[in-house]
Parts: structure tokens; sequence; C-alpha cells
């Protein structure tokens, strides 16, 4: 497999300002037809074409009008040498779409012809130069048989439409903003469509439109909702308006990712659609809104302005995140989706940063792009932007976006671009910032204080320190923006946040005016990626969570006190936890409470995962960490039964539902209360959370209770299960909870069941949900059974990889991940994980994908 460079970037030689595409779409083949006249690009010295094509028969080529022979195939490439300054080139081709299984290009999805092109899908409909810094308008023509596809839909307007011979019709499609062949999109099925519309800024009427199959339409207004919302947030805060009259969002079951921004027909997971609460749970209503959201979004950051070259991808998502985690904060609660963001990062990105698979945001080189749909792009690239928002403030980043925007609409640009927009519309010197898009790993910030009674100073020492990453050595220092507060030993705060600029690698910073020895807040609203460690003092962060003003870091000192917590009963079985359980059972009382803020309680009630608490081993043993955390847990629940069962009951149904922060925080305290009632599993246990699960209202609560009885052996657990699958077989989306809520028990008969689960008839490995549902479900979610002694854990997603690797490579790379961090782990499991991943890079015939995933795990 070739490597490319960043550093070997040359602009495309020719231009195509048009494309013209003709699709006639049969059930054994479509045959696509281009048309494109390329001219030689002013700033590209080449005058060699090199077109993109995969997995296509080649039908004819044409060279203004008269067939055409004078070139080259191969390695994936139609190749013209002397191209000459312009001519038009039509090509006609075969394609397959009825046995596409990778879901890249043009493919199947229960009945339902659509596309995904995204990064590098448009190779596989026809040839060109598939490369997002060549942007042409696109004219399209659809045809195919009327009643199996009565819609037929692509990008843009629809200019024409009309029926023709044996039953077949056609639609003609025309998309005037010039656009990477990355956004082209098309869709044919037999769908049934949801209908509104949005009044812009200016006044104009933009229909918006969703496509679902029959049945599924009763699901779709809290999407419709969403778009809404999102469409006027973002001319609130971005002064950014949609321009076309038409926004089209089309479901599909079958998707290797979540959604896709394709201009004004964006096509999505059902998953990411499909929400009503007898089916969705909470948690699915805020995914819908916030990936609705980020598509939208893309049309003003990855349309209109896209990028140069893949290594710029995180212009396009690391803006688009920090854009839809802001919408959401500010459609919900801000503090918890701050919590929820950071909790993320922890568990999925500081993870990938410290493995063999670290990358910095602004990648040097991949194999394959597919591979860099990742964690740092999408999360800490929302991170580097917000850290950019705070050192910039609110009025200056906003002026650097609207300068964004009007210098660069219609053009593909990179990151550096972007950033010099921060730097000229503040007058900053933004050099030493963007090193934080070029060195991978996250960095450790470490503050210590001391306290100048005589002088009423506090001075706060920060040191900061990278780590090596593959490839990365001798790292420099990172200009970190740490925002800080100090509280009094009362609690009261007496200097409010200010945003200190750490630039050194040591540094000391000075606060006046302090009358006592303060607490302070570091890193308020966790103001950047980094990994903190403070001198603080248990009592200091019980003041801090007790009594800080930010949200966020009342909420991290209680996460920092359980995890030195459960560390200590790591070290020691008999280690003392009295002050600890206390604490807790004065949490518990606050959810007693009319005016608390019943989300943020459910999350101060949550102990950290077995994901975050991993981080802070030397060596990774899973078992032994859930091990204490579960004593934990016990003893809380012994402590405070009673409290429980009262936090219980007074968060009870308030009646109809609704999907209001307020229900939802509700909610969501009430299950944490049932977790923690039911944390023994007995037949107590078994006997509350099957009435929950049969008292339920909604999808929620039913996970709720299915979880709580996941790792039972009680006969309720059964009893429970399969009510739930007879009650919603119908919905798949719903079957997937049913696998997943499986496949993380853990319990001594998981391998047994897992492997009924592999045989049901409802499992299909091509359906990258039902995937996800049963394989990243079990070794992301139940660390302890993936990382079993027996090595059975690693070996049913050894075989799942290798299976899925000849049918869908991009899903197969990523089940690599669980593997990554392989030598972080106990020496015994250490070597069995190796072994899985050396049997895989033995597997024949293996994919760019896996092998550029395996091979970087395995160096
Ligand atoms: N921009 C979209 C990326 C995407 C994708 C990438 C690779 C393979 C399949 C894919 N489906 C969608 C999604 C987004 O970030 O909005
Ligand atoms: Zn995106």
């Amino acid at each position: 497999p070739q490597t490319i460079y960043l550093k070997d970037y040359t602009p495309a030689p020719y231009l195509a300002s048009h494309i013209a595409l003709t699709f006639e779409l049969f059930e054994d083949r479509t045959i696509v037809r281009s048309e494109v006249t390329y001219r030689r690009n002013p700033a590209s010295s080449s005058d060699t074409l090199v077109l993109n094509g995969q997995d296509q028969v080649l039908l004819a080529v044409e060279r203004d009008g008269a067939a055409f022979d004078g070139f080259t195939l191969a390695e994936q490439k139609m190749v013209i040498e002397q191209a000459g300054e312009q001519f038009t080139l039509a090509i006609t081709s075969e394609i397959h779409p009825e046995t596409n299984t990778a879901l890249e290009g043009l493919y199947q999805s229960q009945g339902t012809f659509c596309t995904q092109c995204e990064a590098e899908g448009f190779r596989r409909i026809t040839f060109f130069q598939d490369r997002p810094d060549v942007l042409s308008t696109f004219s399209v023509r659809i045809e195919a048989d009327k009643q199996r596809y009565p819609v037929l839909l692509s990008n843009g307007n629809l200019q024409e439409s009309g029926d023709l011979a044996q039953g077949r019709h056609f639609t003609a499609w025309h998309d005037p903003f010039p656009k990477p062949c990355y956004l082209f999109a098309l869709v044919a099925g037999d769908l049934v469509r949801i209908a509104d519309t949005f009044r812009t800024q200016s006044g104009r009427d933009v229909d918006l439109h969703i496509y679902v199959r029959k049945g599924d339409e009763g699901q779709c207004a809290h999407a419709m909702a969403s778009l809404k919302k999102a469409m006027k947030w973002d001319e609130e805060k971005y002064g950014r308006e949609y321009e076309l009259d038409l926004f089209n969002i089309v479901a599909v079951s079958d998707f290797n990712m979540g959604a896709m921004e394709n201009t004004s027909l964006n096509i999505f997971n059902t998953k990411l659609v499909l929400a009503h609460q007898e089916t969705a749970t909470d948690a699915d209503f805020i995914s819908v809104e916030a990936v609705i959201g980020h598509e939208y979004f893309h049309n003003w950051t990855g349309n209109r302005v896209t990028c140069r070259d893949w290594f710029q991808l995180s212009l396009k998502e690391g803006l688009t995140v920090f854009r839809d985690q802001e919408f959401s904060a500010d459609m919900n609660s801000r503090a918890v989706q701050r919590i929820d963001d950071v909790d993320q990062l922890r568990r999925l990105q500081f993870p990938e940063d410290a493995s063999p698979l670290a990358h910095s945001v602004q990648p040097d080189n991949f194999i394959e792009i597919s591979n860099f749909y990742t964690m740092t792009v999408y999360e800490k690239g929302s991170e580097l932007i917000r850290m950019q928002h705070t050192l910039l403030g609110a009025d200056n980043y906003r002026q650097a976006t609207d300068l964004y925007f009007s210098r660069y609409d219609g053009h593909a640009v990179t990151i550096n671009d972007f950033v010099q927009c921060m730097a000229d519309a503040s007058g900053r010197d933004m050099s030493q910032f963007f090193r934080w898009y070029k060195q991978a790993g996250t960095p450790s910030l470490q503050a210590s204080g001391r306290y100048d009674a005589n002088n009423s100073r506090y001075t706060l020492t920060l040191r900061q320190s990278q780590p090596d990453t593959p490839g990365q050595t001798g790292k420099q220092p990172l200009l970190i923006p740490v925002a800080v507060g100090l509280l009094n030993a009362d609690g009261m705060e007496t200097h409010a946040t200010q945003v200190l600029e750490m630039t050194e690698r040591e540094q000391d910073f000075t606060f006046e005016n302090v009358a006592s020895r303060p607490v302070p807040s570091i890193l308020r609203g966790f103001s950047a990626p980094v990994k903190l460690s403070t001198d603080l003092s248990d009592d200091d962060l019980r003041l801090l969570q007790l009594r800080d003003t930010d949200g966020f870091n009342k909420w991290e000192a209680g996460q920092t006190i359980a995890l030195r917590t459960i560390q200590r009963v790591m070290a020691d079985a008999q280690a003392d936890t009295s002050q600890f359980i206390e604490d807790f059972g004065a949490l518990i009382e606050q959810g007693l409470r009319k005016e608390t803020d019943k989300a943020l309680l459910a999350r101060a009630l949550s102990l950290p995962s077995i994901a975050v608490l991993s981080q802070a081993q030397e060596v990774v043993d899973p078992a032994s960490i859930d091990q204490a955390r579960t004593s934990i847990l016990k003893s809380i629940k012994q402590a405070h039964k009673d409290a429980l069962v009262r936090l219980y009951e007074f968060n009870s149904d308030d009646g109809a539902f609704s999907i209001t922060p307020q229900a939802m925080g509700r909610r969501a305290l009430r299950n944490v209360a049932l977790e923690l009632l039911t944390v023994s599993n007995g037949t107590g246990c078994a006997a509350r959370a099957k009435a929950h699960y049969a008292q339920a209202n909604n999808m929620t609560d039913r996970v709720a209770a299915l979880s709580c009885l996941a790792d039972s052996i009680k006969p309720e657990r059964d009893e429970v299960f399969t009510d739930f699958y007879e009650r919603f077989k119908d919905y798949q989306l719903v079957v997937d909870k049913w696998f997943a809520l499986q496949a993380i028990a853990n319990r001594a008969e998981i391998f047994e069941d897992f492997a009924k689960l592999r045989r049901h008839a409802e499992f299909n490995i091509r359906n990258p949900n039902r995937v996800r549902a049963l394989y990243s479900a079990f070794a992301v979610n139940n660390p302890v059974k993936f990382h079993d002694p027996s090595g059975q854990g690693y070996a049913l997603v050894r075989d799942a990889i290798i299976e899925l690797n000849a049918i869908n490579p991009q899903i197969a790379a990523r089940q690599v991940t669980p593997f990554r961090e392989w030598r972080r782990y106990a020496p015994a499991l250490q070597s069995q994980m190796q072994q899985a991943l050396q049997s895989i890079m033995e597997t024949p015939g293996l994919s760019n994908d896996v092998f550029e995933v395996v091979s970087k795990c395995l160096k």
C-alpha cells in the first residue's frame, strides 16, 4: 500500500468546472455516463490528467465527440498524458451497486439506491479527479423503474421530471454551487416524505423534506424540529443563511458512519433521524439533534468553504463539531453538554492519542483516508477551535469566522488559512497555537500553588509536558489557555474566571489581593484538552465539588475524588472509604430537593467509567478496576439504600412524557438511583428492575431497566429481554439495542450468549449498525469480558475483523480500535492481543484500511 504525504500536495493539473452525469438504474447493473470539459489549471505545471476509477467496467470513452483510446489504465487510474489545453471527455461505465457491500460509492440499502462519496467513493461511480480541490457544478439525470423507485433525488434544484418507456421515469437536477465530488449524492427509492418549510432571516422560504421508509414517518418530528432550530441558530450565531430553495434529508439503514452532508441532500443513518419516545432514548434524541445540526452546519463549514486535501479534514470536522457542541449547549444544558463532551473525549480520544495510532489533528501522512475520520480529527479538532474561541473572545472569534467565510466562500482551503483568519481578525500571532495542530499526544499539565499571606498573593505554577508519539519526539511547548478562578475557605468565589495564557514549559501566574489561602478552580470548563494534575487535597476538592461556580469543575472535583478513592481500593481492598461514602450520601440527599439540577446531579452520582479509570493505570487490568469500582458501588448501596429508594421515588414520572432538559434530567437521576439500587444483582434487584421496565412509558426507562438486568442470572433477566424483543422486533434500531445490551453483560455466560446472538436470524454482518451493536458494544463497553484471560473475547473480535475485511473494509478497520493499546495491558493479556493482531495481519487479501491500522498497532 502507498503512503500519501501532505508535503507532496500539488494543485490538480486540470479544472473541471462542470460535470454532467446520467444514471440508468437497473436491478442488475447501473450505467453511468459522465461528461466533463477539462481545462488546464494555471496553478499547475502538469498536463497529465489523472482520473481515479475503481470497480467500474469501462464501456466507452469519447474525446470531443469522437471515440478515444489515448489513455492508459493502471492501478485504479485512467491517465492521459499531454492531454492538451481544453477538451471534453465523455465516459460511460457499468457499476454494480447491487453487490456493493463496502457501502462506498453507489450501493443499495434495503432496496433504496444511495451514495456515500466521502472521502473517495466518487471514483467507484465514474472516472474523475476524485480530490476535494476540484470544484464543479453538477447536472444529474436519473432514470429508473417508476414503481420501484418513485423518488429520484440528487443535489440542488429539480429541473425536470417525466415518464419514459417501459414503466421507467426520470428526474434532472442542477446544483449551481461548485462542489467537490465527495459532496455528490443520489438517492432512488420508494420512500415517504415529511415536509415543512423554514423562512430564512432574509425572508426566503426553504422547503425541508425528510424521506424515510414507509412506516417510519411517525418518528421524524424531532429531526425536523432539530433542523429548523439548527437553521435558525446558524443565522443567529454565525450569520449563515441557507441559500438553496430545498433541503433534503434521507434516512437509510445501511451506513458506515452517522450521516453525510452532501449539498442539499444529506444522507443519514436511520439511527440519527428516527426518534420517538417509545423507541428512542433521551441520549438518542440528543444525538439526533446534534447530528442533524452537525450535517446542516457543514453547509458552510465544509461545503461552501471546503478542504484543499484530506489532510485538512479537521478544517471542516473540528469546526463543525465545535459548532454542533455549542448548538447542543444552547438548546439544552451548557454544563451537562460540556461534561458529556469531555467525558467522551477522555474515553475515546485520549486513548487514541496514547496509542500507536496517535496522529496530529492535521496529519502528515496516511495510507487510507477513511482511517482518519477519528476522534482526534473530530473531537480534539473541536477542542482546538474552542481554545481559539477562548483566546480570541466571542466577538473577535465571530469576526474571524465572518472573515473566513467572506475570504474563502467557494474555495478549497487549509487549516492554516482558517487559523490565519483568527490571527488577522484579532491581531494575535497564532503561530505557537498552530503547534496544537501538528503535535500528537495529550499534553500533561501540572499545577501547584503557593500562598504568600504577608503580601496577600497567590502564585500558581503551571508545568506542561508533551508525550512522545509515533514519529514525533522532542515536542515544543504549546499555548495553553488555562481558565482559573479562586475560592476562599468558605467556598466563596473571590477571583472570577481569568484565562491564563501559558506559553512556556513552566510558568508562574500571580493573583493579587488574596486575603486567605485560596482553593483554585483550575481548567474551568475544561479550557484545554490536557491531563491535569494538581496538588489539591481531598478537602480542597470537596469544597470545589460543593461550591465551585463552574459547573464543569464542580463535577470534575467529584470525579477526581472518586478516582482517588477507587485507586486506594485497588491498592488495598480494605482501604478506608468512609468519607467518600458519607459524602456520596449528602449528594444523594441533594436529589431530594426540588431546586436541584437533576441532570448535573445524575452525572455527579456516576463513578468514572473503566475506560477513564484505565488511563490512570500503569498496567491496565480491567477486571481489577471493575472489582474495586463495584465494591464501592456496593458500599454506597449498603450505606444509603433508604435514601436511594427515596431518590428513586421522589423522581418518579411526573405526567406526560417530554424531552425538556428538566424531564431528561429527572429520568437520568431516577435511573442512576435504580442502577445504584440494583448493583448487587440479587433477587430484589431483579424484581425492582423488572418493575421499572413494566412501568416504563419510554425507551430511556426500558433501556435503564435492561442494563441493570444485563449481568443478572435471575429469571427476570430472560423474561424482560424476551418481552423487549417481542415488543420491538419490527424496529431495527431497537433490535440493535437488544443486541448491544446483551453484548455488554459482564456475566459468566457471556461467550455462550454471544455465540447465540451471532447466530441469531436478525444478525447481519453486512449491516454496520448491527455490527456495532454486537461487536463494538462488546469490545468497547464490556472491557472485563473483552479482556477475559481466556482470550475468547479477543478471538471473537479478531474473527469478525477477518470476515469483515472482505465485506466492508472501513467497518473492519474500525473494529481494530479496542486492540490498539495492547502494550498497556497486563502481560498475559498483552501477548494474546498481540497474537490476535498478528493473525489479522497474516490474512490473505488484507484491505488497505485494515493493513494500515493493524501494521501501525504492531509497530
Ligand atoms: N463528513 C461525513 C463523513 C462520512 C464518512 C467518511 C468515511 C466513510 C463514510 C462516511 N460517512 C460520512 C460525516 C460527518 O462528519 O459529518
Ligand atoms: Zn462532519
